[in-house]
């Protein structure tokens, strides 16, 4: 035990910040854990360490990440975009990590005629996040009186509290279910990953190769593995319809004149190449996750 924290002192680490538990934590200890990194969970932990891996995780509070990593004491950290950009704080963003989308909106009540931006004019709004209202506010040439609440803004309206509200979007069912309308979106947020500006040289190492992880299974994520059946004669045709890595690899079949063809497409294009492949003759169409992707 003693040579284990000697050895910990000595040897250069890494710190990450994620999400101590809320709606980034599964997403962020998910990712790390694709990472290939083997840890213990945040029940009534602060902090974890990765066995096979120089990497410390600390649980915290979302709305503490950017100055945990902004003074030093994590390296590096994963939060919501929306957080680090109303924290003011100044940590560099490295990468944006895919999950965690939402978008901070204006909202209004449901019967409200909306004419654009300028119904904001010498409103009242309820928000968490005053310094992304009042900073979209200046930009629009807007006064906006800003009353700044910690929980529930969306409840504002309906008490009185406020004309309008900026809070955070996804599904829109709670503005839904309090009689609101989306009105603006003034801010599109995902989870990223953050860093400290000057990492030393040890803890930039260790980083880089993170970000290769990491960056391998963003990728997978976004790909799929393709393989089908086709026709030797129907095989330029399907080559040019597929926008592989390369070029597709291409194994003969058994059955004279059929081949069988491989390649990796983006998720994003997926049905609209399916179909082309369908009407060009393909057949016995498999369609396979990627764990990772590395080029
Ligand atoms: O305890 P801690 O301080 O760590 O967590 P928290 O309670 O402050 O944050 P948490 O866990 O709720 O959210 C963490 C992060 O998730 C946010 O900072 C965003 O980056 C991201 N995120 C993504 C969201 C949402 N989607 C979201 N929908 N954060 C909050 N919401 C809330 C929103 O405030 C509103 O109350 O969900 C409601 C709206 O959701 P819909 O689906 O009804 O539109
Ligand atoms: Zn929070």
């Amino acid at each position: 035990m003693i040579l284990l924290t000697l050895l910990k002192y000595f040897c250069a680490m890494l710190r990450i910040a994620i999400q101590k538990s809320g709606r980034l934590h599964d997403e962020s200890a998910a990712l790390l854990k694709e990472c290939g990194l083997r840890f213990a969970g945040a029940d009534r932990k602060l902090v974890a360490t990765v066995d096979n891996f120089a990497l410390e995780i600390l649980y915290l509070r979302d709305d503490d990440i950017p100055q945990y990593v902004a003074d030093g004491v994590a390296d590096i950290g994963i939060v919501g975009e929306n957080v680090l950009y109303e924290s003011q704080i100044n940590a560099e963003l490295k990468l944006k990590l895919g999950f965690g989308k939402c978008r901070l909106s204006l909202a209004i009540k449901k019967d409200t005629v909306y004419d654009g931006i300028k119904y904001f004019d010498q409103k009242n709004v309820a928000t968490s996040y005053p310094n992304l209202l009042a900073k979209w506010a200046t930009n629009n040439s807007l006064t906006i009186k800003i009353h700044q609440i910690s929980g529930s803004v969306e409840i504002a309206p309906g008490l009185g509290l406020s004309d309008a509200i900026c809070d955070l979007v996804s599904s829109g069912s709670t503005l839904i279910s309090n009689g609101l309308k989306e009105a603006e979106v003034i801010l599109k947020s995902e989870a990223v990953l953050i860093a400290h500006k000057a990492l030393n040289a040890d803890k930039q190492e260790i980083f880089d190769k993170l970000i290769f992880r990491i960056n391998s299974v963003l990728k997978a994520g976004k790909h799929k593995y393709i393989l089908l059946n086709a026709p030797e004669k129907a095989k330029n045709d399907i080559i040019n319809i597929l926008p592989g890595m390369k070029s597709p690899t291409i194994v003969p079949l058994a059955q004279e004149g059929w081949c069988s063809i491989h390649t990796v497409i983006e998720e994003d294009r997926f049905w609209e190449i399916i179909e082309k492949l369908k009407n060009a003759g393909a057949e016995g169409i498999l369609v396979v996750p990627i764990e990772k992707m590395i080029l």
